[in-house]
């Protein structure tokens, strides 16, 4: 049969087909070909013993993308919390976030949380910097407001949520999960298990049918083991510009005719993405380099 694994935890994963949840373990041909099945993973599963739901997980589906921390498969949007109270919000952490989006062909958006303390002036720093170029919604997790928008910009796909420590990815998680109640206290109660568990992945469906991973949160990054010229596309509002500079190979640094840093210039691309894009740039130089 086929289904999805909805968690992950303690060697077990639990798989949703219709409305049942099939506690499994994953076939050593896993272990052997080095595989390990995430939350977001589609599969086929062989059911053992239907009475109690117990069933082995046999082939995992080809992933759009995969996330080594989070362990989860198959993200369609990436949405990056930030927070305009405390912790105040790093332009170099939301653009190395949008990067990660980029790369793993998932949408990207922007939930700015905390507008219950937020300071007006960072507030609209953060709308003027980025949404012309990524949806952005304004939301308090505290207080509930934006909440509908929220439930809107992330639309019917499959949801992960990052950004720094302490910006309120679990509590945008816990207020969202709250309408969500009814399907996931199903799923612990056919299980047994997930209660009291921290460390546990987790997904959850909402009334209207998206999807949510209920994880600890991206907070850090890999250094991107990619090739420098990738990096420009990585920047939606570069993109236009790319193969209009003097030279080929431009970098976007300090050669003569270059279209991106003259759209930097004249205000079209903004001054603290650009640093970003160069700050990026030295740090795959770096690790290209040894
Ligand atoms: N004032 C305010 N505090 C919030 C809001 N959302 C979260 N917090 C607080 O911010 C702190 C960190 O939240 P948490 O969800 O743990 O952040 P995470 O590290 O990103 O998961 C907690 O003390 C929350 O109560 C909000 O909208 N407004
Ligand atoms: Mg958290
Ligand atoms: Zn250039």
């Amino acid at each position: 049969m086929k289904g999805r694994i909805v968690k992950a935890l303690s060697g077990f994963y639990y798989v949703r087909h219709g409305d049942d949840v099939y506690e499994s373990r994953a076939r050593g041909v896993f272990k052997k070909r080095g595989q390990t099945p995430l939350v977001g993973d589609e599969c086929e599963f062989e059911v053992t013993h239907e009475g109690d739901m117990e069933a082995f997980v046999t082939k995992l589906y080809p992933r759009k993308n995969s996330f080594i921390r989070p362990p989860i498969a198959n993200v369609d949007t990436l949405c990056i919390v930030v927070s305009v109270g405390r912790p105040a919000p790093a332009p170099g952490v939301i653009d190395r976030l949008l990067v990660m989006a980029e790369e793993a062909d998932t949408h990207a958006m922007i939930c700015v949380n905390k507008i219950d303390e937020a300071d007006e002036e960072t507030l609209r720093m953060l709308q003027e910097t980025y949404s012309d170029i990524y949806p952005l919604v304004s939301i308090s997790a505290k207080t509930g407001e934006g909440k509908e928008e929220l439930l809107s910009a992330i639309g019917s796909g499959r949801t992960a949520f990052a950004g720094a420590s302490g910006v309120g990815k679990s509590t945008i998680v816990n207020m969202l999960k709250a309408s969500a109640e009814a399907i996931t206290g199903e799923l612990s109660d056919k299980t047994g298990r997930g209660k009291n568990t921290t460390r546990h992945v987790e997904s959850f469906i909402l009334p209207g049918g998206a999807v949510i991973y209920d994880t600890p949160g991206f907070t850090s990054f890999e250094i991107p083991g990619k090739e420098e010229a990738d990096l420009q596309f990585m920047f939606p509002e570069m993109r236009p510009l790319i193969g209009k500079c003097r030279f080929d190979n431009c970098r976007h640094l300090a050669e003569p005719g270059c279209a991106v840093t003259e759209a930097v210039e004249n205000g079209k691309i903004k001054k603290s993405r650009y640093d970003s894009y160069v700050s990026q740039l030295e740090d795959i130089r770096k690790s290209n380099s040894y």
